[in-house]
């Protein structure tokens, strides 16, 4: 957008501090700030920070779509806001009535958390936990940021060599890679 104070700082500033002011555009955006090296095929939780509101407005709504192959997905509790999960599209339309089997809990497709509204100058934290596929790799998780009336799409997935920091709205992510799951 084109009031961030990342673009300002990077325009205003110059040599060595200008390093620094470019590493801001990653934590500026709304996105997921501990996703970039999650363990396939294990548990985590991943955090949604919302850094500001929409051009000024304060943030009433967010609400995430969570990718093929995450799964068990439970969000935090939040005081202050309400959480809603509605479940994925393709699993309800596939769950055929069994008598010989326990009906099968569909798997979490979206997570709404409604309250608030957040002040534009505050950030805040909205987490989950969630069960991650064991396939090293990018997994993008869109996200939608309301504000009253007003509403920014986190939704943007970079092209093959595309860097996320080229993108002007880019969805969350979280990076898959190999390593030991610890059970209990
Ligand atoms: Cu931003």
């Amino acid at each position: 957008m084109k009031s961030h104070l990342s673009r300002r700082l990077v325009g205003a500033m110059s040599g060595a501090t200008l390093l620094v002011a470019m590493a801001v555009p990653a934590s500026a955006h709304v996105g997921i700030i501990d996703g970039s090296a999650v363990i396939g095929g294990g548990s985590a939780q991943i955090t949604f920070r919302v850094p500001h509101g929409c051009d000024g407005a304060a943030t009433d709504a967010i609400e995430v779509l969570i990718p093929e192959g995450v799964t068990s997905v439970q969000p935090k509790w939040m005081a202050g806001w309400t959480i809603e999960t509605e479940p994925r599209a393709a699993a309800a339309a596939s769950e055929v009535p069994d008598a010989s089997m326990e009906p099968v809990e569909p798997e979490v497709g979206i997570v709404r958390w409604t309250g608030g509204p957040l002040p534009d100058s505050l950030y805040l934290d909205f987490q989950m936990r969630a069960a991650f596929p064991e396939t090293p790799g990018d997994l993008y998780f869109p996200i939608l940021q309301r504000c009253g009336d007003a509403e920014e799409a986190w939704i943007q997935v970079p092209g093959a060599g595309q860097s996320p920091d080229e993108l002007d709205r880019p969805a969350g992510v979280v990076t898959i890679v190999e390593g030991e799951v610890e059970g209990h």
